[in-house]
């Protein structure tokens, strides 16, 4: 459920990064911070949680159309997880609290066994904090398609998108900048449709 700040009159909404190691999560948070408008004084440091070489990076801003709710200007905060799988701890810790999670995919040929198997982590985690996917708005990122023996978008949603009702799409190349924007307004857009019913504004 997302926060609400009193002292700041603001609702911060958390959104976290999720899947397997080296998929370009990072990259995402670092496209954002980089290119993200903001009024002056409104978008946070992009902050290392941890000092191993798999990180959690954080950082939270306030888009310079926020939508003002009863009072209450909507910030976001971004995080991702590390990917590897010793670092399952960590993944929880970061779970907590998320209001919604883009799932990012290698769309690489043989990645697809981690891309799996990732996925199936988040869902367990979830289970373990009582959460379930399903009630969480989230979207799904095939990034590195850019790549030569990138798998066909048909079967990544084959793969990673049969639940019962399917969640948006979007195709990446993370590191130009490509898809990265388009999977943030979605999952903005969920999240401000399910907690202030109102659509959002695009942010680059
Ligand atoms: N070719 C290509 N490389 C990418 C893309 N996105 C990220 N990378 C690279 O993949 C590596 C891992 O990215 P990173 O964001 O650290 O992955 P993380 O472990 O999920 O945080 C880095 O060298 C990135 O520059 C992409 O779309 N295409
Ligand atoms: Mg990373």
């Amino acid at each position: 459920m997302a926060l609400i700040n009193q002292a700041t009159k603001e609702l911060q909404v958390k959104i976290v990064y999720y899947g397997p190691g080296m998929c370009g999560k990072t990259t995402n948070l670092v496209q954002v911070h980089d290119h993200v408008q903001t009024a002056q004084g409104n978008k946070g440091k992009l902050i290392s949680l941890a000092t191993n070489s798999d990180r959690t990076l954080f950082f939270d801003f306030l888009p310079i159309e926020a939508m003002a709710i009863k009072g209450f200007k909507t910030k976001f905060q971004l995080y991702t997880v590390p990917g590897q799988v010793i670092y399952n701890t960590t993944r929880q810790l970061v779970l907590r609290g998320a209001d919604g999670i883009v799932f990012v995919a290698d769309s690489q040929y043989e990645k697809m066994p981690e891309n799996v198997e990732s996925f199936q982590n988040l869902q367990d985690n979830l289970r373990t904090l009582k959460l379930n996917l399903d009630e969480i708005p989230h979207v799904l990122q095939f990034n590195k398609r850019d790549l030569p023996n990138a798998a066909p978008v048909e079967y990544m949603e084959f793969l990673l998108n049969n639940r019962e009702v399917q969640v948006p799409t979007f195709s990446a190349t993370a590191h130009r900048c490509e898809g990265v924007f388009e999977t943030l307004n979605m999952i903005t857009r969920m999240l401000l449709h399910k907690y202030i019913n109102q659509s959002a504004p695009q942010y680059a």
